[in-house]
This record gives C-alpha cells, sequence and structure tokens, in this order.
C-alpha cells in the first residue's frame, strides 16, 4: 500500500513537472508564442478530431471562435475514452490532457500519427499553454466533464448526465501571459480547416467566427478529395483537361493524388504526409516526379510522338502548367530539412514512383486526347527551354561585355557580406530618388523599377530573361532563376519591396511576388523577402515630437493616447501619405527604412501563394473569374491596368 502511495504521488509530480515545462519553454513545443503559436492550439486539438475521423469514427468537426477569443472544438467519434486506471485511479481523458505525448502519438500503435516537427505535440501541451480547459465526453451511456487551469486538474472527469450520443467537445482559453496575442484570424484558421477538409475525403468541418457584429461561417466538406482540391487551385486557370487524374492506392504506404494541366508556364505541386503540408518536399516528391517523367517519355516514344532522334523531355518540361496534390500516410515518417518539413523515408519514394507510373501509363492509353494535348505542351516547353538556354547565355556574354554585372539603375551598397545587406525595390523614380538620399548606403542597396511590368503569367522562361524590368531585379539578387536559381548567391539577406499603400502599389507587390514564387521559390521558403510598411499618416503638433501612424487603427490608438494627455484631435495636424515619393528622404529614412523604426513584413508562402492566386485571377485566360473578382472588388481595381 505505501509503495502503491508513493509511485502515484511520483508520476503525478512528473506529470506537473512536464506540464511546468511546457509553460516555460513553449516554443519548443508549439514553434512559437507568436499568433503563429496561437493557431497552433486549435490545430493540435482539431488534429486529434480528424484523427478520430481517420479511424473511422467521426463524421463532423465543429469549430468556434467564441466572443472573448474562446475556442470551441467539437467531434462526434466515439469520445475519448472515460475508463479509469485501476493503479493511478486517473481517467483515461484525464491522462490525455496532463501526460506529455499521451495518446499514442509517438507510438505508431494508433494509426499514422506524426513524431516530428511542431505537430502531433497533443492535448496536454495546449492544455498547459491555458488559462483554462474544460472537457466534455458523451459516451457509455453518459456525459462526463472535467476541468483545468493552467495545464492543473481543477475538476477530475465527473459524470454529470445521460446520453446516447458519443463525442468529444473541448472549450479553451489561451493564457495571455504566454501568448503574445489571443487574436486568432478567422481567415487563417478557414484556410487550414478548408486544406484539411480536402485531405479527408468526405469529412465535414465546419468554422464559425461569433465574435464580431456579424458572424462568419464556412461549411467544408469534399466527396472528391484531392481532386476537389486540385479543381480549387486550379478555378481561375484554363485547364487542358477537363477532369483532374485522379490516383487512390490504399497499400503499405496510403497514396492519394490529383494532378491536372492548365496553360500556365508555372508548376504548383502541393505534398503533404499525415495531413501535414511538407514545404520542402522529399522522397514523395521525387518519386512522382520520376514517375511522370517516365510515363510520359515512355507513351511519347510508343505512339512515335517522340522520334527516335528526339531527345527524352526533361522533367521541368513534363511539369509546366502542372497543378498537383500528392498526400501519402506514413506510419513512422522521418521529417528532415530546415523547417523538418521534408520527408526523408527512402522506402517512399520507389513505392510512389511505382503507382503514379502504372496509374499514369493506364490514364494516357485510355484517354489519348488528354494525352496529346498535355504531350504538345510538353513539346513546346522543351522547345523554349532551348530557347531560354540561348537567351540566357546572349544575356550572360552582353553582361560579361559589359564592365559590371550589375543594372544601371541599382545604387549599391559598400558592405559586400550578403548576410548584412539588403535591396530595396522601389517604386518609382521619384520614391527611388528618396531613398537613395535617405538610405544607409553601407548595407543597404536601391533598386528602382518604373513602368509596368512583365505579365509573368504569360511568359515563359526565354521572356523573363530578356524582359528589361525583371532582368535588373535577376541581376541584382544575383542568384539565376527557375531551376538554376542557387540561393547560396544572392547579393542580399533581406529583398525587400518598397511600393505605396494604394491599388498601384498593389499591382507592383502583387507581380513581383508572382516572380519570385514562380521563379525564385526559395528566397521566399528561405524567409529572405520583405515587405516596407510606409506610414499612411502623420501627425505633428509644436513642442511635440512626430508621430507616424502605419495603419487606421494606429491612427485611432494615437489619437486616443493624445486625448489621455489632453490633447485633442483638432489641435493636431494630420498629413495623408498618399504615395512614398511625398516623402523627403529623411521621413522615409526615418520611418520606412531605419532599421530600428521601421516595420518589415516578411513574406511567407502562403502570401506568396494568395498573391500569385490573384495575380492568375487578375492575369489569367480565364475571364469569368476575373470579371467576377474585378465587379466584387469594383472600388479596389478601378485604377488597376489590365
Ligand atoms: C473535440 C475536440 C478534439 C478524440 C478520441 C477517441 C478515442 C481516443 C480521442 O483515444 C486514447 C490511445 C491509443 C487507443 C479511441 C475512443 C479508441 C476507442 C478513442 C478529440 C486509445 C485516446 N474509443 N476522440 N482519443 N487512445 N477527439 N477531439 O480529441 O490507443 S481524442
Amino acid at each position: 500500500m505505501e509503495k502503491f502511495e508513493h509511485d502515484y504521488n511520483a508520476e503525478q509530480i512528473q506529470v506537473l513537472e512536464g506540464l511546468e515545462h511546457v509553460r516555460k519553454r513553449p516554443g519548443m513545443y508549439i514553434g512559437s508564442v507568436s499568433v503563429r503559436g496561437l493557431h497552433h492550439l486549435v490545430y493540435e486539438i482539431v488534429d486529434n478530431a480528424v484523427d478520430e475521423a481517420l479511424a473511422g469514427y467521426c463524421k463532423n468537426i465543429h469549430i468556434q471562435i467564441e466572443p472573448g477569443n474562446i475556442i470551441c472544438v467539437e467531434d462526434d467519434g466515439r469520445g475519448i475514452p472515460v475508463d479509469i486506471h485501476p493503479k493511478t485511479k486517473i481517467s483515461a481523458a484525464e491522462t490525455v490532457y496532463t501526460q506529455l505525448n499521451a495518446g499514442g502519438k509517438f507510438g505508431g500503435d494508433s494509426g499514422y500519427k506524426v513524431s516530428g516537427g511542431l505537430h502531433g505535440v497533443g492535448a496536454s501541451v495546449v492544455n498547459a499553454l491555458s488559462d483554462w480547459t474544460e472537457v466534455t465526453i458523451q459516451r457509455d451511456g453518459g456525459i462526463f466533464q472535467m476541468k483545468f487551469e493552467k495545464g492543473k486538474t481543477i475538476q477530475p472527469l465527473t459524470r454529470i448526465g445521460d446520453s446516447d450520443k458519443t463525442g468529444t467537445k473541448v472549450r479553451f482559453f489561451a493564457d495571455g501571459s504566454i501568448f503574445e496575442t489571443l487574436d486568432y484570424e478567422f481567415d487563417v484558421l478557414q484556410n487550414r480547416f478548408r486544406e484539411m477538409a480536402f485531405l479527408t475525403k468526405g469529412l465535414r468541418i465546419v468554422v464559425e467566427d461569433l465574435r464580431g457584429e456579424t458572424p462568419k461561417k464556412s461549411d467544408f466538406c469534399f466527396e472528391g478529395g484531392l481532386k476537389s482540391f486540385v479543381e480549387y487551385l486550379n478555378k481561375n486557370k484554363e485547364k487542358i483537361q477537363k477532369e483532374p487524374i485522379y490516383i487512390e492506392k490504399d497499400g503499405e504506404v496510403p497514396i492519394e493524388i490529383a494532378i491536372q494541366y492548365t496553360t500556365a508556364y508555372s508548376e504548383n505541386i502541393y505534398t503533404f504526409v499525415n495531413n501535414i503540408n511538407t514545404v520542402e518536399g522529399g522522397t514523395h516528391l521525387e518519386g512522382f516526379k520520376r514517375a511522370i517523367t517516365k510515363a510520359f517519355n515512355d507513351y511519347a516514344r510508343s505512339k512515335n510522338i517522340l522520334k527516335e532522334k528526339d531527345s527524352n523531355l526533361l522533367g521541368d518540361d513534363v511539369r509546366e502548367g502542372i497543378t498537383a496534390v500528392i498526400s501519402v500516410k506514413v506510419k513512422e515518417p522521418q521529417f528532415e530539412g530546415q523547417t523538418k518539413t521534408k520527408l526523408g523515408n527512402s522506402e517512399v519514394s520507389g513505392i510512389v514512383s511505382a503507382v503514379v507510373n502504372e496509374s499514369l501509363s493506364t490514364f494516357l492509353e485510355e484517354n489519348p486526347n488528354v494525352a496529346k494535348a498535355v504531350l504538345d505542351k510538353c513539346i513546346n516547353a522543351a522547345k523554349a527551354r532551348e530557347a531560354a538556354r540561348k537567351a540566357r547565355e546572349m544575356v550572360r556574354r552582353k553582361n560579361a561585355m559589359e564592365t559590371t554585372t550589375l543594372p544601371g539603375k541599382l545604387a549599391d551598397c559598400s558592405n559586400k557580406n550578403p548576410a548584412e545587406c539588403e535591396v530595396y525595390i522601389v517604386e518609382g523614380d521619384s520614391a527611388g530618388g528618396s531613398a537613395k538620399q535617405g538610405r544607409d548606403r553601407r548595407f543597404q542597396a536601391i533598386l528602382p523599377l518604373w513602368g509596368k511590368m512583365l505579365n509573368v503569367e504569360k511568359a515563359r522562361a526565354d521572356k523573363i530573361y530578356g524582359n528589361d524590368k525583371l532582368n535588373p531585379v535577376i541581376l541584382a539578387v544575383g542568384a539565376g532563376i527557375g531551376p538554376e536559381f542557387d540561393i547560396t548567391k544572392i547579393r542580399y539577406g533581406k529583398v525587400i519591396i518598397m511600393a505605396d499603400a494604394d491599388v498601384d502599389g498593389a499591382h507592383i507587390r502583387t507581380l513581383l511576388l508572382t516572380f519570385f514564387f514562380r521563379y525564385m521559390r526559395p528566397l521566399i521558403e528561405n524567409g529572405n523577402v520583405f515587405l516596407a510598411q510606409p506610414p499612411l499618416y502623420k501627425l505633428s503638433k509644436r513642442g511635440m515630437e512626430d508621430i507616424y501612424c502605419y495603419t487606421d487603427e494606429d491612427l485611432t490608438k494615437a489619437f486616443k493616447e493624445l486625448e489621455e494627455k489632453g490633447i485633442a484631435r483638432e489641435q493636431v495636424g494630420i498629413q495623408r501619405y498618399k504615395g512614398l515619393g511625398e516623402m523627403n528622404p529623411e521621413q522615409l529614412w526615418e520611418t520606412t527604412m531605419d532599421p530600428a523604426h521601421r516595420i518589415l513584413i516578411k513574406v511567407t508562402m502562403d502570401d506568396a501563394m494568395a498573391a500569385d492566386e490573384t495575380f492568375s485571377l487578375l492575369m489569367g485566360d480565364e475571364v469569368a473569374p476575373r470579371k467576377k473578382f474585378i465587379e466584387e472588388n469594383a472600388k479596389y481595381v478601378k485604377n488597376l491596368d489590365i
């Protein structure tokens, strides 16, 4: 009996120490305590519900942001088991919420769990980082509830009623003393759960925001799975084939893939392992690429579309205009790479490659018209590749003849260590002039751009190289483009886009982001691209230091703070900046370029993807969605030159 007591206490102490560590070092468990980490809490809980769906027991997941930033997640699965462990006298449910890594997350006994990165750390981490958590379970004929504060049990699992239903409901309020912000972004959650719904065919996910005056609600359920995902990604693009190619195979490594070709020149392949976006790719992507290159070449040879004298199509040719989503489930995934989003399991490559090669070959045989249309495009891509090579050679030769390979408009910095240097890409000559005078020339370079940009959507690589607007950007960054882009050669650690806060500025931003996304993607993945944020307003008054406001909220806040100091709004002068050109060099330095005061926004892959989507919408060939977008956004886009 004594021993029993002793064990019990030791175990409990361990639990508390575990959760204490989570609170001390939250970053180790959820990446950061920024808004990103905050959203991670929701993903962790929803992941558990999705696991229950993958096990085949849950059909609906409901997520609500309640007023006051309380999160409520409910599923109709079996309910977390409520039985009491005979030794610890603690319910299974409480164990899941208090023991680090409980619930088989790292065990591999309960399906396809995640064993690396930021995911799958489990409910106990959410509990530890929440001010309070409340879990309600329906199963075995009853309703059971338990409550926690900052991870500590304040009400063990208690039967509070009867029910003939089953399911789990979790409500939590994140700890404001740990997170920088408690404000959830509905769009961020909505995008993530749309993606999850695509990845789990037939699962219904409803997400609601009940905080504002007008509640928001999205209802996702896709019977087509990844086929629906690809159709969604291509909704604004002109398709070469009507229906996506769909591959599904349940084996040792379950595989689901959808592919659809468009007339665009870019390649868009998204890959997932156990529902985690593997941004850095890995063995599943390698296997896929190998298989489609082989399948198209074999087919083209067998039908004599490629003659004996012709050389093989390259991977790049075969992937031009492709939109594909690849989802695999791996029992013990190895995640590698800088952000732990690269699949390392070598066995996966061959498995994916075999499945794709077989399914795609069959598809091509059965759909000769689609095969022909896609191959035509691939062969054109090969020709363009050859033309691009020549254009590149020309540019290189031309640049070699000139004394410097840097663009004439570039005002370079004196420091040559890329890690310490930054280049501002500035729209317009007058803003460019101010930036040149205002900068710290030791580490800040300025590249002014002006005039209309090339429409990247409609241009192949050969045009990009010769383009007089983009070539300076390529030369300034110094690392090439497309497949040859070499991140180790970049000349600046920060590439900063500085454009006005108006429609034209938005236009140039979208264009540049799309260009970087399509031709210098590692630059974005590596976190080297930034947006400068110029102020919108300046408040000034005699005897008071000027106040710069970067958003309308800033302005409201500034007025409130002034009022608290007894200064009325009428007493201060307010200047609204319409463009960067209105600021003198000192102001531009002070507000937008001085590392001590400026606001820089790091561009994420999500931002770039969104830009790419907007771009396709505005520049692409599909007329109907563009018209719809313009009608819906008429007041914003009237100045846009499209
Ligand atoms: C609403 C928000 C989040 C969940 C379940 C269902 C079971 C479960 C969850 O089991 C313990 C460890 C590994 C099996 C499993 C119920 C088996 C039988 C479950 C959720 C037992 C956890 N009956 N639903 N956990 N496992 N939903 N939604 O968290 O071996 S978590």
